[in-house]
């Protein structure tokens, strides 16, 4: 039987992403946590360059890279897919994880955790993002279509992530009257027993960003 290991943080979005595509196909893995204070010398081994988590082991293979380990995951256990078999449909969805994880995420953590000029701006960034993810939502369940797909998981950092943030530091950023089919898509993503059941405690998440924000 194959051996699969993953190396995590608890409450990390990039974590999540691995293990809601190892829940999604039903593989089973050992999970080892990480103390990112004091990074194990296994973590050291396998991500020498980042030295971040996840790292995901198969067979003691080790592959980084949230994005990569996903989409490592999809092609070896085929079941439930998360990337289309047609080549354009494949790159669409490569492109909206892509752009929700470069561009959306990183102006929504801006705008929560800088100040003055540098927060607006992030604020402006993050707005025009969000409309441009709500008009690709406008005519679907999910970004994968029916179902669950690459760019709906990298999305979990805006489905769970930003609303703890936003309450945690008062930066309101996404609303039913500006994003109806994102906040929609939210609702949706949340709702599905699989999320549910892999998604961190928001309690605890929310005590560790109001530590860290004071
Ligand atoms: N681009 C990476 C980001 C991973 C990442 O930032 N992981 C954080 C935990 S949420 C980490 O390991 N941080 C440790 C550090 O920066 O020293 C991915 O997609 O896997």
């Amino acid at each position: 039987m194959a051996q699969v290991k993953l190396h995590g943080l608890y409450g990390s979005p990039f974590v999540h992403r691995v293990e809601l595509v190892l829940k999604l196909k039903g593989v089973e893995y050992e999970y080892i946590e990480e103390d990112m204070v004091n990074k194990s010398s296994l973590l050291l081994k396998y991500n020498p360059i980042y030295q971040k988590v996840p790292v995901f082991l198969h067979n003691e293979k080790p592959i980084v890279e949230s994005l990569e380990i996903v989409e490592y995951i999809d092609e070896i256990w085929k079941g439930n897919p998360i990337l289309p078999q047609d080549p354009y449909d494949k790159a669409m969805a490569r492109f909206w994880a892509k752009f929700i994880d470069y561009k959306c995420r990183s102006a929504i953590w801006n705008s929560i955790w800088s100040k003055g000029e540098e927060q607006e701006k992030a604020k402006k960034e993050a707005g025009e993002a969000l409309k441009i993810l709500d008009n690709e939502l406008k005519d679907k369940k999910f970004f994968g279509g029916d179902k669950i797909g690459l760019a709906d998981i990298v999305g979990n950092f805006i489905a769970f992530w930003s609303g703890i943030l936003e309450e945690m530091s008062g930066v309101t950023l996404i609303t039913e009257d500006k994003y109806p089919n994102l906040c929609r898509w939210i609702a949706e993503y949340l709702n599905c027993s699989i999320v549910k059941e892999s998604l961190p405690d928001r309690g605890i998440i929310f005590s560790y960003f109001q530590a860290r924000y004071q």
